[in-house]
């Protein structure tokens, strides 16, 4: 049989017969069971206990395993609990006694879907969820299919919550004819411990309730909001809450009205609180008058700091601009130590190539969340800054950007699909390594794949050496040379217009906004290349915590994989590499197009270990991705050439 990927990570083949003990029953523990007996790896004819009870080591819905048995603290605890036992069994590691417990109590995906099904930065097709067409609200056995084969992945990786809609939220997800079709994907999700979420639009009472206003503080309003609230759990009445951008890119928000985003957050919050429902508020704001975009969000949160109340969450996307291939982390983490923050990572490739590119995102993930932030001392990195060891917050919470739609593989690119297990993954355990989470990726994955050249089934096929070790090294390497082949040595949001995928750091347009295009972040001229950042420029060092304020202040001591973050430099200055700055751009934009060459020759000896059509779907699209690598490469050296004026070093391969 051919393999189209659509099973993900979880192939079941050749289980062995399995007796399942577990006294209770319960939808959760049915499918708990169901799995173990559909998958189990392990000894022939073992029996394997579930045993749900209190134990001191175990927090929220961790887990501990034996051999034979599966112990949690709920029946969350003992589903997640089996799917690492069946991970274990087919990855090979050892299954180990000590609890498991998640890092975050929140691992949410936030899905960018709107009503009519078209999904904001999506390239794996439609929505799972959403449609448009006459019948589009009809609630179809095709649909329950998916959302349950969605809700299991997810639940296999620890993830339980998602927000159904896109943050540019259309207000009428919360009519009733939605709020049906919510109720039928909420009952498919919350078996597998999944919480159903909604984006709302913040002028809702004004467009839905007809009111005068959609201000915070006015008692229409907020009696609209408790109305509409209590109206949302008789639908659903485990739902997790609101995630609400406010304020920012034209969406409506409290500052229509004098207020802020505290306001705004509270009373929302007010309004769930009497349920345990949540607001997730973002902080993903700038506005086109700043100077500098990137200290816009820190502008406008600190000074909230400790006026959030305790059921709020401020979600802060990874850096301080969006989603770039590399940034440096958002100078908010850590920094507000009265107010729970969460991070949002993105998971769809707005600017990483699409489904084009083959780039592994956790050792990205990994980078952000592994930063120290210095802001109690030491060790404050931005996962122990968020997941309540250092700041004790209610609630703990990771966010991911969903890169899931009806594409038979659901992400567009098979690759893709290790970034979505690699964010549930981390949302459960932040200290995991990139190395581990590329190492099970691979081999449950390819579990059980046939060879395209023998047509044998190769139950080992992920484990071989050949196959694992080359193949391992290139997921880890993706993201350098992603960086290396679009923006390197700092540079970033230089994409081309709107669809942020070629190069384009020429795109100018007379009357567009100057944070809309990639001129206002390069700052190319002849006196050479970078956003002055420093404390004579724009100070967003200033919002960094000592030593990093002063460290990336001076050229000398930043980092250089931020140096044109932080300086505008001169051509001619010298790197560490002894090479002038422009030397080292051409150097490191040659080294991306190397490196994506030499991940086509790591994928063309793959195929003897995998089936032909996942073998082919990637090598064709590692293709595209070394013609673009290229044009990135030639389009922006002979761009910026204009202002350095110095000629491409002769050993490189040169624009023809
Ligand atoms: O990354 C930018 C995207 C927008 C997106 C916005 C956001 C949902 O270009 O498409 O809108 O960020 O995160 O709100």
């Amino acid at each position: 049989a051919q393999e189209n990927g659509h099973q993900l990570w979880l192939r079941y083949k050749n289980a062995k017969p399995v007796t399942v003990i577990c006294s209770k029953n319960s939808p959760t523990l049915s499918i708990a069971k169901q799995e173990l007996q559909n998958g189990w790896q392990g000894e022939p004819n073992a029996s394997i206990t579930l045993t749900i009870k209190k134990d001191k080591a175990l927090k929220d819905d961790g887990f501990r395993l034996s051999q034979n048995e599966v112990i949690a603290a709920t029946e969350k605890g003992v589903l997640y609990g089996v799917y690492e036992l069946l991970r274990r069994q087919r990855t090979g590691e050892a299954i180990t006694g000590e609890a498991e417990n998640p890092s975050y109590q929140i691992r949410i995906l936030n899905h960018w879907d709107n009503p009519n099904g078209s999904v904001e930065r999506g390239y794996a097709g439609h929505s799972i969820f959403w449609r448009s067409g006459p019948d589009s609200l009809t609630v179809t056995q095709n649909d329950k299919k998916i959302w349950t084969e969605y809700a299991r992945a997810n639940a296999s990786i620890g993830i339980n919550a998602s927000v159904l809609n896109n943050v540019n939220a259309s207000p009428k997800i919360i009519t009733p004819e939605y709020l049906n079709r919510v109720k039928a994907i909420a009952d498919v999700l919350r078996p597998y411990g999944i919480k159903t979420y909604l984006s709302i639009n913040f002028s809702s009472p004004a467009i839905l309730g007809k009111l005068k206003t959609s201000d915070p503080l006015d008692k229409a309003v907020i009696k609209w909001w408790q109305d509409k609230v209590k109206e949302i759990y008789s639908y659903v009445p485990d739902f997790g809450g609101f995630l609400v951008k406010a304020s920012s890119e034209g969406q409506p928000g409290p500052q229509d009205f004098g207020r802020t985003h505290a306001d705004g957050a509270n009373m929302l919050a007010d309004a769930l609180k009497p349920y345990n429902g949540i607001v997730m508020w973002r902080a993903f704001v700038y506005s086109p008058n700043d100077k500098d975009r990137a200290k816009q969000a820190y502008n406008e949160f600190m000074p909230l700091d400790g006026k959030f109340k305790d059921n709020v969450i401020i979600q802060v996307k990874n850096g301080p601009v969006d989603f770039q291939p590399r940034e440096p982390f958002s100078p908010l983490f850590g920094a507000m130590k009265q107010t729970s923050v969460m991070p949002e990572l993105q998971v769809t490739m707005e600017y990483l190539g699409h489904d084009k590119y083959l780039v592994f995102l956790s050792t990205m993930w990994e980078e952000v969340l592994q930063s120290d932030t210095y802001q109690q001392g030491e060790g404050s990195t931005v996962a122990r800054c968020t997941d309540g060891s250092i700041y004790s917050q209610k609630y703990t919470a990771m966010a991911g950007v969903s890169n899931v739609g009806l594409d038979t593989n659901w992400c567009g690119h098979l690759f893709n699909q290790a970034n979505w297990y690699a964010f549930g993954r981390l949302a459960w355990n932040v200290n995991l390594k990139s190395e581990q989470i590329a190492d099970e990726w691979l081999k449950l994955t390819f579990y059980g794949a046939q060879s395209s050249k023998s047509g044998e089934a190769n139950y080992n096929a992920g484990w071989n050496d050949n196959f694992l070790k080359p193949v391992k090294q290139m997921m880890l390497d993706s993201r350098e040379a992603a960086v290396n082949f679009m923006t390197p040595l700092g540079l970033h949001h230089i994409m081309s217009a709107n669809g942020h995928y070629g190069p384009g750091p020429w795109w100018a347009p007379k009357g567009m906004r100057a944070d809309w295009t990639p001129p206002y972040y390069h700052q190319a001229a002849e006196n050479g290349i970078g956003f002055d950042r420093t404390k004579t420029g724009s100070d967003a060092v200033e919002q960094y915590h000592e030593p990093l304020a002063s460290q990336f202040n001076d050229a000398a001591t930043c980092p250089e994989k931020y140096l044109l973050w932080f300086h505008h430099v001169p051509w001619d200055y010298k790197l560490k590499s002894g090479r002038t700055l422009w030397d080292e751009l051409c150097y490191k934009y040659d080294e991306g197009v190397n490196q994506v060459r030499s991940f086509q020759k790591v994928w063309d000896k793959a195929g003897v270990y995998v089936d032909s059509t996942r073998f082919l779907e990637v090598q064709r699209k590692l293709r595209i991705q070394c013609v673009n690598a290229g044009l990135w490469k030639d389009a922006c050296l002979l761009y910026f050439q204009q202002f350095s004026k110095m000629p491409i070093p002769y050993e490189l391969e040169r624009p023809v």
